[in-house]
């Protein structure tokens, strides 16, 4: 009996040993410190003729100098239940709905985190996938991400230089009204309307503008979502 209890707890002990990370597979730094700077974003929206009721979306990540996700539901609510876990190395979250009555159109969720640096973010896998009833429909969903909240002109920087791209666009390109998957033309380059929602509620306004001074001015260490 004795021997059979030493067996089990050899066994044991090898086992947890196993499933211990050895120390070169440890995250280094795992997650953001409290006082990262940085937002990445994925942004999911639906076309909005392609009038799908239900939606299923995976997302993931490595957790290396990069927070929880934070999951945000954006203009109509199209009933997503969501989860997200935490596994040694990455965070993984599914959503899905039950069947809408009334068509999902436009940016509808949003999977945000913290942060270290405007690199940190790593290893992201998205899938997203759109159905009427319960026939999947190709295409209906768009996927934009991830970015870094912040940086319109795409530098990895989050300075001046975005800001006046903030202020062309809603000022001397009217985009407060434009479609979010469409894109503005300055000086002869291309930002997509989804980068100008610094809030992230799914439109673009003055107010995304007040949170980018914010930001840049230090009144707010990072950004909300
Ligand atoms: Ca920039
Ligand atoms: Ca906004």
């Amino acid at each position: 009996m004795e021997n059979t209890i030493k067996k089990i707890a050899l066994a044991f002990t090898s086992a947890v040993l196993l499933a211990l990370p050895t120390a070169g597979s440890m995250p280094s730094n795992a997650e953001a410190k409290a006082d990262a700077r940085y937002t990445f974003r994925e942004v999911y929206y639906a076309e909005p003729t392609a009038g799908i009721t239900s939606v299923s979306i995976n997302y993931s990540y490595s957790r290396m100098g990069v927070s929880a996700p934070h999951l945000t539901t954006l203009n109509r609510n199209p009933g997503l239940t969501t989860a997200c876990s935490a596994r040694q190395l990455f965070f993984n979250c599914q959503g899905s709905t039950g069947k809408n009555i009334k068509p999902i159109k436009g940016p509808f969720f949003s999977i945000s985190a913290f942060a270290n640096t405007p690199t940190s973010l790593k290893n992201v896998t998205s899938s997203a996938t759109g159905y009427i009833d319960r026939t999947f429909v190709e295409n209906s969903i768009v996927d934009f991400g991830p970015f870094l909240v912040g940086d319109i002109n795409n530098d990895k920087t989050i300075n001046n230089i975005d800001f006046n791209i903030m202020i062309t666009g809603l000022y001397s390109y009217y985009i407060t009204n434009a479609d979010f998957k469409t894109s503005v033309r300055i000086e002869g380059v291309s930002y997509p309307i989804y980068k100008f929602d610094i809030d992230g509620n799914g439109v673009v306004n003055i107010n995304d503008k007040t949170m980018l001074t914010n930001y840049l001015s230090g009144n707010l260490q990072k950004f909300a979502k």
